[in-house]
């Protein structure tokens, strides 16, 4: 007999933040499945072995070289409480998305059986790959993040959504590791200040009373959309690069924000047929009638160039300097792999 989606979801069962309660767990112990639940983090160690950090440090150093942006990290007044004047100045954030776009060890640390098991172990037997995000905290002043939530960021219905903080780098309190305020995921979703990037009070939400929990290479960070984090600066003479992944319980449908409207990759069990409405897995028709424009500029730039026959002269200089521009801004585009904001989105940073 075949196993329905619809049936496997009912023989596991998911509990208030989506745990399994019924099957046997797939990766997790009892103790970390009733950990996550109950604090809203849960960190696992040891997920990639040093062969596989290794590969993935030097493909991330490549992308980093050549497609990322640098920055002073993410912006608003609360700075101005977290940093001195000297360190706000230096701060340095290195930033990407959707690096599985780029290399192909990432893409194959996204699937990584041990990590998508665990999810499926808090999740429920369907679980979606949503983005990722590279946070890069530079050396001795690497930037610190204020006390938040991700729901501004990308906000969902509910709170079935995980973001797991793959570790390419240790991080202690003296390199910027993450900080959590315990069971803050219970709160449900809070009112941001969306002034420069999303934060919520730093007097109220205080990271002097979060949790730290210090990783070392190798090993995931697990935490609810809904669990209060922040982290301090990275102190250390030497990078923090730690990759976010997101990760989604595909009945948990996005309400805005970061990659909205964009299917992700299935990493565990089927995706439930959720509505009549078409899954667009196929690209945005919108896009083909721009590339048929595109192309059409190239076609007449390119007859532009042409003589128009053997005998005529060559084109005039001022001629051919329009044509070429017009050739270069027809072909070259910044690849959008951040996905669509939809209409409802809220402003914030590219770097976040
Ligand atoms: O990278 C960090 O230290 C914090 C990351 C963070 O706050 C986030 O990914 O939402």
């Amino acid at each position: 007999m075949v196993a329905t989606a619809g049936a496997m979801n009912r023989q596991q069962g998911n509990g208030a933040h989506g745990a399994r309660t019924a099957a046997p767990p797939l990766a997790l112990t009892r103790e970390e499945i009733d950990f996550y639940n109950q604090h809203g983090f849960l960190r696992l160690r040891g997920v990639y072995s040093p062969e596989e950090i290794r590969e993935l440090s030097d493909e991330l150093d490549y992308v980093i070289e050549n497609f990322a942006t640098r920055g002073k990290g993410w912006s608003g007044p609360w700075r101005q409480q977290l940093m001195s004047p000297e360190e706000e100045q230096q701060s340095v954030l290195v930033a990407l998305h959707e690096i599985e776009m780029f290399a192909a060890s990432w893409m194959r640390a996204i699937l990584k059986e041990r990590l998508v098991k665990s999810l499926a172990d808090l999740l429920g037997p369907a679980v979606e790959f949503h983005h990722a995000t590279l946070h890069a905290k530079g050396p001795d002043f690497g930037a610190p993040f204020p006390m938040h939530q991700d729901h501004p960021f990308y906000p969902h219905e509910d709170g079935r959504y995980i973001d797991a903080i793959l570790h390419v780098d240790g991080a202690d309190e003296d390199g910027g590791c993450l900080k959590f305020l315990d069971g803050s995921h219970r709160l449900g979703p809070l009112v941001h200040n969306m002034e420069g990037s999303p934060h919520l009070d730093q007097k109220v939400y205080r990271i002097e009373d979060a949790v730290s929990c210090p990783a070392e290479a190798g090993d995931v960070v697990f935490f609810s959309i809904h669990t209060i984090h922040g982290s301090s600066l990275n102190r250390r003479p030497r990078w923090r690069r730690v990759m976010r992944l997101g990760y989604r319980d595909p009945n948990n449908t996005q309400l805005s924000g970061q990659g909205l409207g964009r299917p992700g990759l299935m990493v565990h069990g089927v995706r439930p047929k959720l509505s009549e409405e078409k899954l667009e897995v196929y690209g945005d028709p919108k896009l083909n009638t721009a590339i048929q424009r595109r192309l059409a500029a190239q076609d007449q730039a390119a007859q532009s160039f042409a003589p128009a026959s053997p005998a005529a002269p060559a084109a005039p200089q001022a001629a051919g300097n329009g044509g070429t521009e017009e050739a270069g801004e027809a072909g070259v585009e910044k690849l959008n792999v951040y996905g669509n904001w939809g209409k409802q989105a809220q402003p914030i940073n590219d770097d976040d």
